[in-house]
């Protein structure tokens, strides 16, 4: 029998994805690791679940392919440990060299999925930026759901927030998955199913918008099982039909909305025939949704997941449905009481409109694109075009954090030849990811449990249903004879060597003595309700005794309106329909798709996720794949107007009749030439960046794709000798 060690149990919570799942960490006491991990099943907010990928939690931190010490990367190829005080002089003197040379702007950071938890990190990206003088700040929103800014910004925003689920009548989703995504659609983030299956019970209706069956419209009371890149027309049409029969709360719009004429107008010969035509979906169901959601019901919105953002026309698709939540008055007015009111950064709640303010037009500007900003951030897809451009200002040099470009961005090809084209890339990754692969330094962080953060963080809290704060300590130590560092450390180390003084939360930071991570999050909650020494005490988070969050009358500023039809939305409608509905050449439409062992590439190098899905295969509905002459498990080659890619057939009765349904992120690096059985493809490889992206944003075409399909009879080795090269 193998001899016990004392284990130490460890309160903590997972922070891959929004859901912040409470978990207990087993700790071996003597070294300090953690070695197992499970939902705490009394945690309040979470109350036990977790998911396979959060389950794999402290596999990653001791998983053998962990990069443990910073990397160089030598001239074959390969790369060199080197020590981590080394790694940072060496970056700084590189950036300082690009710098003087091409100026600030050469100089650029990439935050991805994983650094949206981490607090200090949160604060202290932007505050480096605007030491070095770069406004280059890109995140994962601008290849995600961009057009929810570009719509609050155009439209205008409330801000006593929309109606949240466990108070509403009816919730309209369209093309999100939050029972498998988690995602943040007017719900809390916890325990999703359950909380569905109980709103339900006291009964709230729900309509899901999705090509495909997904597992949260097979919850739905009427599934609109729409044709991929249609929900404008679906958007126009349920206007049109709710302010024809007067379901619009008319009190609300008096007092808040102006231009209701000129978008009675626009959406005028949208009428549920011709929308019919656009959707597949029938008149009759339209009708009945309308009915629920405006005439039958008084509380609660419509909300979207990625499905419409990555479709074509997806800023107009989200102002067409946020102008459906607004003249149905979909919004807490004063009085209301509210969750998410903000412990990290008390938020205060008001009902008024903000109007309109179209950041984007101002300076700066993307100097090889034009793209201006949003939400204080660049476009991703068309940082590839910063850097492949020539000329003075070019980015040179990029810092990317928790994210994995090389995998994850739109138009593969050309981010790989964009990526190989910088003179430094730096990724803090704790793996050898594909991005990793071309950095010219990887520096490893220190992960989830072996790091202080806040629960939700200070930009996730209007997600937190309760006023409950949860201190995530650092509850596992490092692996024996590894060289981390902290993510928010990096950026302070080169600050320091670069010689720009850095602010953090509104003070100037101590550039001599290095902060711990409790003093930063110490200044992040100053001035809230929250004290560090308190939620020490209280490991497994604490119920704060504040106030409820009580919506507060707003001003009656007549230019506080909603703008529902602004001349660029009124002209988009117009010009779309005379698009044509389906193209002949290209008959099919690839649709994205979430899968609940990965969160895009986090868990592609865990064995337990990737048991499950060794590949990712092209699902389409079964009477297609007979249409096309191919059986499940045959090979296809797909093709889009931009590139082409081979893969694994198989039925879904779920995906609608011409949608063929894929995950992304998957393939690896093309010149590894890797087969599909063990890699699978990257569907980024169909998606330009060229065109077909949004004018503000340069959100791509990444949904709702018209492919054209070919069963081919592809052996493994034919298959990868078929996979493109990078040029
Ligand atoms: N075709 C297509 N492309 C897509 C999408 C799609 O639907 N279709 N989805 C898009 C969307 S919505 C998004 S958000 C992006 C995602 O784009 P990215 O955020 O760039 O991709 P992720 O795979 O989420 O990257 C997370 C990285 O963080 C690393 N990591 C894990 N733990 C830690 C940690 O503790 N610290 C640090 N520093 N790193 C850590 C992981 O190993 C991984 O490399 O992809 C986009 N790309
Ligand atoms: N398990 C897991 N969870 C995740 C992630 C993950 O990779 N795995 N990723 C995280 C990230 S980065 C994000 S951004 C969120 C995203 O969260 P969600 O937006 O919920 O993502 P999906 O689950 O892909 O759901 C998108 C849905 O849109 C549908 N769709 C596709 N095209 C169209 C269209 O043209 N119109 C309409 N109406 N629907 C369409 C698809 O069929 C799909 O069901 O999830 C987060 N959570
Ligand atoms: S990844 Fe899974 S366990 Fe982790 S927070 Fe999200 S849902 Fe919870
Ligand atoms: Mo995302």
């Amino acid at each position: 029998m193998a001899l016990s060690r004392p284990i130490e149990k460890r309160y903590s919570a997972c922070r891959y994805c929004v859901g912040n799942c409470g978990v207990i960490i087993d700790v071996d006491v003597e070294t300090g690791r953690a070695v197992d991990i499970r939902g705490d099943k009394d945690h309040p907010l979470t109350k036990g679940y977790a998911c396979i990928k959060g389950l794999q939690g402290v596999y990653a931190l001791n998983a053998p392919d962990r990069v443990l010490r910073p990397l160089k990367r030598n001239a074959d190829g390969g790369f060199d440990e080197i020590p981590l005080a080394q790694a940072l002089d060496e970056i700084a003197a590189i950036m300082q060299t690009i710098s003087a040379e091409d100026g600030p702007h050469s100089v650029a950071v990439y935050k991805g999925t994983q650094g949206f938890s981490h607090a200090p990190l949160l604060e202290i990206v932007r505050r480096w930026l605007d030491a070095v003088g770069s406004p280059y700040l890109f995140t994962t929103w601008t290849i995600d759901q961009s057009n929810k800014f570009v719509a609050a910004e155009r439209l205008g925003h409330w801000g006593g927030d929309p109606h949240h689920m466990l108070e509403s009548d009816v919730m309209m989703i369209v093309g999100g998955n939050p029972l498998v995504s988690i995602g943040m659609m007017g719900i809390t983030p916890t325990n999703v199913t359950k909380q569905f299956k109980a709103a339900k019970a006291r009964g709230m209706k729900l309509i899901v918008v999705d090509p495909r069956r997904s597992e949260t419209a097979a919850l739905a009371d009427l599934h609109l099982q729409i044709r991929p890149g249609e929900d404008v027309a679906l958007f126009a049409g349920l206007l049109r039909e709710v302010l024809a029969n007067g379901w619009e709360d008319s009190a609300f719009c008096a007092a808040h909305v102006i231009q209701l004429d000129a978008l009675r107008a626009a959406v005028e010969p949208f009428d549920l025939d011709m929308v019919s035509a656009r959707t597949g979906l029938s008149v009759e169901d339209m009708r009945l949704a309308a009915r629920m959601f405006a005439r039958d019901a008084q509380r609660g919105g419509a909300f979207s997941g990625t499905g419409p953002s990555m479709a074509p026309h997806s800023n107009l698709s989200e102002h067409l449905m946020q102008a459906l939540n607004v003249v149905c008055g979909r919004y807490n007015r004063a009085g209301d009481v509210v969750r998410g009111g903000g412990l990290i950064r008390p938020r205060t709640l008001v009902a008024q409109v903000y109007p309109p303010k179209r950041s984007w037009q101002q300076e700066p500007k993307m100097r090889a694109t034009g793209y201006g900003t949003l939400n204080g951030e660049m476009m991703t897809a068309a940082l590839p075009d910063e850097i492949l451009t020539p000329g003075p200002g070019r980015v040179r040099s990029l810092i990317v954090v928790g994210g994995n470009p090389a995998a994850a961005f739109p138009d593969h090809l050309k981010t790989l030849r964009a990526l190989k084209a910088l003179d430094l890339l730096v990724t803090v990754e704790p793996f050898m990811t594909e991005t990793a692969r071309l950095a010219n330094y990887i520096l490893p962080p220190t992960m989830q449990y072996e790091r202080w953060d806040l629960l939700f963080g200070q930009e996730g809290e209007s997600m937190n249903p309760e006023p409950y704060q949860q201190l995530l300590a650092a509850v596992a130590a490092p692996p024996e004879g590894s060289e981390l560092i902290e993510d928010w450390r990096v950026f302070y180390e080169l600050a320091k060597r670069l010689d720009t003084p850095l602010m953090f939360c509104g003070s100037p930071m101590d550039m001599n003595r290095t902060p711990s991570s409790e003093d930063l999050l110490e200044q992040i909650i100053a001035g809230g309700p929250l004290s560090l020494d308190h939620l020490k005490r209280h490991p497994r988070g604490t119920f704060i005794d504040v106030p409820p969050t009580v919506v507060q009358p707003g001003s009656d500023d007549p230019a506080a309106r909603f703008e529902v039809a602004p001349a660029d939305v009124v002209e988009e409608l117009a010009a779309i329909r005379a698009e044509p509905v389906a193209s002949d050449d290209y008959p099919y439409r690839l649709i994205s798709r979430r899968m609940r062992e990965l969160l895009n590439t986090v868990g592609m190098n865990f064995p337990v996720c990737r048991a499950r899905e060794p590949y990712n295969p092209a699902y389409f509905h079964p009477l297609d794949l007979a249409a096309i002459g191919i059986e499940p498990c045959d090979w296809i080659e797909i093709e889009s107007d931009h590139g082409r890619l081979q893969a694994i057939a198989k039925a879904d009765g779920h995906v609608g009749r011409g949608s063929i349904s894929m995950t992304h992120c998957w393939g690896g690096l093309p010149e590894d030439k890797r087969p599909y059985t063990q890699v699978g493809v990257n569907t980024n490889l169909l998606i330009s960046t060229d065109r077909d992206v949004e004018p503000i944003n340069a959100m791509p075409r990444m949904s709702a794709i018209p492919v054209k399909v070919r069963a081919i009879s592809s052996p493994e080795q034919e298959q990868i000798d078929r996979q493109p090269e990078v040029l």
